[in-house]
């Protein structure tokens, strides 16, 4: 995905290079790929359209990444935002973080009844000088906001999964049933949301990262964590260094899958860290999922971990624990999704 040699060569002979290319390329001499943004599953190829709109028109890294996770969160059917799988008790309960170039943040945890809660940790971010709000607190700051208190009803599928769960109750938070299918196996791989063939969500989570055309990084996640999951259970979305990372010199990364896990190992962070050290953003995240796999010994087979990274010349990639993860592009050349490699 990077520029050859060859290309940089011809941007030299242009006579850009020495000053002009400050900025443009980046301490290797490669040049910049951008704008580009990538986010997490199948039901990324729409939020990065809703990205695009952004990014397209020279628009930043942060508005791109959250509108794009704002389409997932409005699509109600989504195993993302309200029409989500409750938890135990019944509930909604929702995790987002965003994360911008300067290494401001935001995020929110065991938010219930917002709709967009990309926005609320926006809000964190920019309006208090705190990086987390949790619960009936974080709720109350989004009223306060302007944001619309929603009704706490579950929508149709989500009713009908909480139903069926309800006859067993069964407490089994195996997140991301995905590595027993393929997503030939999905319903439609390019519609979102996707679903299992045995009904249920194959994932709960969108996460995003974007490169804008100032050469600057931002990323969000927003999930609706585990279906059925204890209450007041908060898994890595919404933990900065977690599940989403941002450092505009190195890269940006973002993690799906078992929370837990994700946290154990400080994800992205740990995935950032080791492109600073040279590492592509593949083998990046496949350093990393390597090391749950090794922390979890034979656990790791009930278990999904998934990072995707898009380091500072727009070179992108991901790793995860086991088959079935993806993951879609949106550049100025179109948009695909790219099945990521896997671990075991
Ligand atoms: C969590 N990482 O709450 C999220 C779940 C997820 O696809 O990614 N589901 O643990």
């Amino acid at each position: 995905m990077s520029i050859n040699r060859r290309n940089f060569i011809n941007l030299s002979s242009l006579g850009i290079a020495g000053f002009s290319l400050q900025g443009f390329v980046n301490k290797q001499n490669l040049p910049t790929l951008k704008p580009i943004v990538i986010a997490t599953w199948d039901a990324g190829l729409n939020a990065n359209k809703g990205a695009w709109e952004v990014l397209s028109k020279g628009g930043s890294a942060l508005d791109a990444v959250e509108k794009g996770v704002m389409v997932t969160e409005d699509e109600i059917s989504c195993c993302v935002g309200l029409g989500a799988n409750p938890d135990r008790d019944g509930h909604v309960t929702l995790d987002a973080s965003i994360m911008d170039h300067e290494f401001n943040c935001g995020s929110v945890a065991f938010l219930e009844r917002i709709k967009h809660p990309i926005s609320v940790a926006r809000r964190v971010m920019e309006k208090t000088p705190h990086v987390m709000l949790v619960g009936e607190g974080a709720q109350q700051f989004a009223v306060s906001e302007g944001f619309t208190l929603e009704s706490g009803n579950l929508s149709e599928s989500a009713d009908k999964s909480y139903k069926q769960w309800l006859k067993k109750s069964t407490y089994k938070p195996v997140i991301n049933v995905e590595r027993k299918t393929s997503t030939s196996q999905l319903e439609d791989k390019f519609k979102a949301p996707a679903r299992l063939s045995n009904g249920e969500w194959n994932h709960d989570t969108i996460g995003m990262v974007a490169l804008d055309a100032n050469g600057n990084l931002s990323g969000s996640c927003t999930t609706s964590g585990a279906g059925f999951k204890l209450r007041g259970r908060v898994g890595d979305s919404p933990i900065i260094g977690a599940g989403l990372y941002v450092d505009n010199e190195v890269g940006a990364v973002v993690a799906t899958g078992q929370g837990e896990d994700v946290i154990r190992v400080a994800g992205a962070s740990a995935v950032v860290e080791l492109m600073r050290q040279g590492k592509s953003p593949q083998d990046a995240c496949r350093l990393v999922v390597e090391k749950v796999r090794r922390i979890k010994k034979e656990k790791a087979a009930d278990i999904q971990v998934c990072f995707i990274a898009l380091n500072k010349n727009g070179e992108h990639g991901s790793y995860a624990l086991h088959k079935g993860f993806n993951y879609a592009v949106q550049t100025n050349d179109g948009s695909k999704l790219i099945e990521s490699p896997f671990s075991v």
